[in-house]
């Protein structure tokens, strides 16, 4: 049973946040979701203060290995989130881990205040890293911002606050020395690259907000260099995605750093994914589904 900031996990995987919609899963299988919860610990999609309806259509792009999203932060406020996501969140059969974004420390204290109290709250991750808000915050892009977060939010709570990285700087580590600086209880890695799409036909962009985030498959090598560079930096535990599809895939996060790993992308192609891959590891090693598609012999 791994142990996490304080917290017993049935196993070591989790999900990422905003990719497995549990309350929708409730309502299509009803109560056989709860008997069998495909993750150890329940990531909430992000919430920020007020609601927010997120970005326009085209908000998904699908690239060989993976996706883009521009989906904007969609989601129901602070006020809306507790009356009705929370009570139901409450119900699952696993720790619950909510997600706060807010755009100054001011937000993120508001958030912090109507969350961290409720009991049902085992832990909160901050994110400081979403790569489709226009905030003009840089909070998650320079260690001295991150820090003055970190010192602003951790007297409001005893839990455990989990800081959510961005890969899209030079130095990620440099930002998780700030995060444990500042008393953050664990660093999680990565949310999605930047990334861009166009139409070949028409040459319009491909997502009406111009770019996205790319996750999947095709990040999978840059989030292992970026948790083993921020594994090397701080002694705080990580939980370690990107692209984890397989349990192969998730023993390679562990063997670089990962306490805990986050199923993502690959929840939508295939929503028992948690499942799967925490029973592949548990088998022990297990041999890579995915062929070589190039030349590997030199
Ligand atoms: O909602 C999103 O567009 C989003 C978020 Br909050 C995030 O953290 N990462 C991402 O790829 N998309």
């Amino acid at each position: 049973m791994p142990e996490f900031c304080g917290i017993e996990l049935a196993h070591p995987v989790i999900n990422a946040s905003g990719t497995y919609d549990a309350l929708a899963a409730r309502k299509v299988f009803g109560d056989a979701l709860l008997a069998d919860f495909p993750f150890s610990a329940f990531v909430s999609k992000t919430i920020t203060p007020e609601p927010r309806s997120g970005n326009a259509p085209q908000r998904i792009w699908e690239t060989p290995a993976g996706m883009i999203n521009s989906i904007g932060l969609p989601n129901k406020g602070l006020e809306g989130f507790l009356a009705e996501d929370l009570p139901q969140l409450a119900e699952l059969p696993v720790p619950l881990i909510v997600s706060v974004m807010g755009t100054s420390k001011e937000e993120f204290s508001r958030l912090l205040d109507g969350i961290a109290g409720r009991e049902e709250v085992a832990a909160i991750e901050l994110n400081v890293s979403c790569p489709n808000v226009h905030s003009g915050l840089i909070v998650g892009e320079q260690p001295s911002e991150t820090l003055a977060l970190l010192e602003a939010l951790r007297p409001l709570t005893a839990k455990p606050l989990i800081v959510k990285l961005t890969p899209n700087v030079a130095d990620p580590a440099a930002v998780a020395i700030a995060a444990a600086e500042g008393g953050a209880d664990a660093v999680s890695l990565i949310n999605t690259l930047k990334a861009s799409a166009a139409d070949p036909v028409t040459a319009a962009p491909a997502l009406a907000a111009g770019h996205g985030g790319l996750s999947g498959p095709a990040v999978r090598p840059i989030a292992l260099q970026q948790l083993r560079a921020v594994a090397a930096a701080v002694e705080l535990p990580l939980i370690g995605m990107g692209g984890i599809c397989s349990g192969a895939d998730a023993a390679e996060f562990i063997a670089l750093g990962a306490t805990l790993v986050a199923v993502g992308t690959e929840s939508f192609r295939d929503p028992r994914a948690g499942s799967r891959v925490a029973a592949e590891l548990a088998g022990g090693p297990v041999a890579s589904s995915r062929p070589h598609q190039y030349s590997t012999s030199t």
